[in-house]
């Protein structure tokens, strides 16, 4: 018996020297950390989305109770969905060689016979495979979305939003059973003893603290592949991160583009000076204006980032146009104007309308900007007119605008 070769089942087929409640409990500390602040800006993105605000803003409809933390997302500091979710997405990537090399460490017991031994253990195991399943959903299908731009149409956002619930639920309780193991062996390293711990343990070829810094090391790659995605100056080092599609160009208006104008079937013709006209509804009426028109009304400039939810950001550009709350009083909003919905040009696809909050109207800085850097929106960047609001994600800053509609969302 002692000469067949083991298989998975076996604890000596596990011949590591690496493995153990040490190796293990220090990768665990990491995630325990890094994975609260993916939980915590993971929900804080979804609350900027202004999800109570109206059903198209709202990604996660039959959120229920999960949304019970939702707050007004304010509109300052300019920067403030930039650090938000270049964080989260930042992060995420970074954590990944992190996380493979805590499943490793602990991938004997995905073999562990017999399955169950008890209730407890049964109802142990199933929580591990919520916690193993839901990270390991989490991270790929974040991946998926800022690498492959929108894999899952329609859907990234509740596959993304519910799985964080669940991953994160099975988490705790997992951080809170392990916390004991974790105070042990991070006090006593040399006191190895648990069942990751081989029987038999292979000659070492690298230390475990080496072997940590190999795993540092493929973070540290990451990161510094990916976190360039946030600052103007570095895009080009961000080769893991998604360039938003199409090449922006150099100029006024060569900055990161997300959807161009064709791939969102703009037809140049709507957007002629003489055709296109801008609809503004309100409380007093209806007013249509020209391009011309809007830029007779007081324009005004903002010096503001555009920040993706796929975690690329721009620095400040220099927006010009009309402020919202201008638009909002000539439809009968003087003083304090409502929240106003938003629609575009284009015909499909989830993000040509948005609405936003009578907070972010007021705003002096939010624009339905007409021009970018001293020269007019280039048709990616949504000519004729976007909107361009402080703070907020991407999404909400619509471009190729038809209508505004003030009130009564
Ligand atoms: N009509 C419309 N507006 C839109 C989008 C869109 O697909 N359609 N994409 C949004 C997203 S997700 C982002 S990040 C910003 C990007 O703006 P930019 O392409 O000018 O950088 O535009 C927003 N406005
Ligand atoms: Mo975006």
């Amino acid at each position: 018996m002692r000469d067949d070769p083991p298989l998975p089942f076996s604890p000596r087929f596990w011949r590591s020297p690496l493995r153990g409640p040490w190796f293990t409990s220090v990768l665990g500390l990491v995630l325990l950390v890094g994975v609260t602040v993916l939980f915590v800006t993971g929900l804080v993105s979804y609350a900027a989305y202004n999800p109570d605000l109206s059903p198209v803003n709202d990604k996660t409809p039959g959120k229920g109770i999960l949304g019970f933390y939702l707050f007004d997302w304010p509109t300052g500091p300019p920067w403030l969905y930039r650090l938000t979710q270049g964080v989260h997405v930042t992060l995420g990537i970074t954590l990944i060689p992190v996380l493979l090399a805590k499943l490793w460490s602990v991938v004997p017991r995905l073999f562990a016979l017999p399955p169950a031994r008890s209730l407890t253990h049964a109802l142990e195991r199933i929580s591990l495979l919520l916690l193993v399943g839901g990270g390991l959903f989490e991270f790929v299908t974040g991946v998926l979305n800022v690498q492959l731009d929108y894999v899952f149409p329609g859907s990234f956002y509740p596959l993304h939003f519910y799985g964080a619930w669940v991953f994160f639920a099975a988490f705790v309780a997992h951080a809170l059973l392990k916390t004991p193991t974790v105070l042990r062996s991070l006090r006593h390293p040399q006191e190895e003893e648990n069942d990751l711990v081989s029987p038999e343990p292979a000659d070492p070829t690298v230390s475990r603290r080496g072997a940590l810094w190999f795993v540092g090391g493929g973070s540290l790659l990451l990161f510094l592949t990916t976190v360039g995605q946030s600052f103007d100056g570095l895009r080009r080092t961000a080769l893991l991160a998604p360039h938003g599609g199409a090449d922006p160009g150099s100029g006024p208006n060569g900055f990161q583009i997300n959807k161009t104008a064709v791939y969102a079937g703009i037809d140049p013709a709507e957007t002629a000076e003489d055709v296109w006209r801008l609809v503004v509804v309100g409380r007093a009426g209806t007013v249509r204006l020209s391009r011309a028109e809007l830029a007779g009304l007081p324009l005004h400039s903002s010096a503001l980032p555009i920040a993706c939810v796929e975690g690329w950001s721009t620095s400040d550009q220099w927006w010009r146009g009309v402020r919202l709350r201008d638009l909002a009083a000539l439809v009968g909003h003087e003083g304090d104007p409502p929240d106003l919905f938003v629609e575009s040009l284009q015909r499909h696809g989830a993000f040509r309308r948005a609405a936003l909050s009578a907070e972010q109207v007021a705003d002096p800085r939010s624009l339905l900007a007409l021009s970018v850097n001293g020269e007019d929106l280039s048709p990616d960047h949504g000519h004729p007119a976007r909107i361009i609001v402080p703070a907020a994600p991407g999404v909400l800053n619509t471009k190729w605008v038809a209508r505004l509609t003030f009130g009564d969302l």
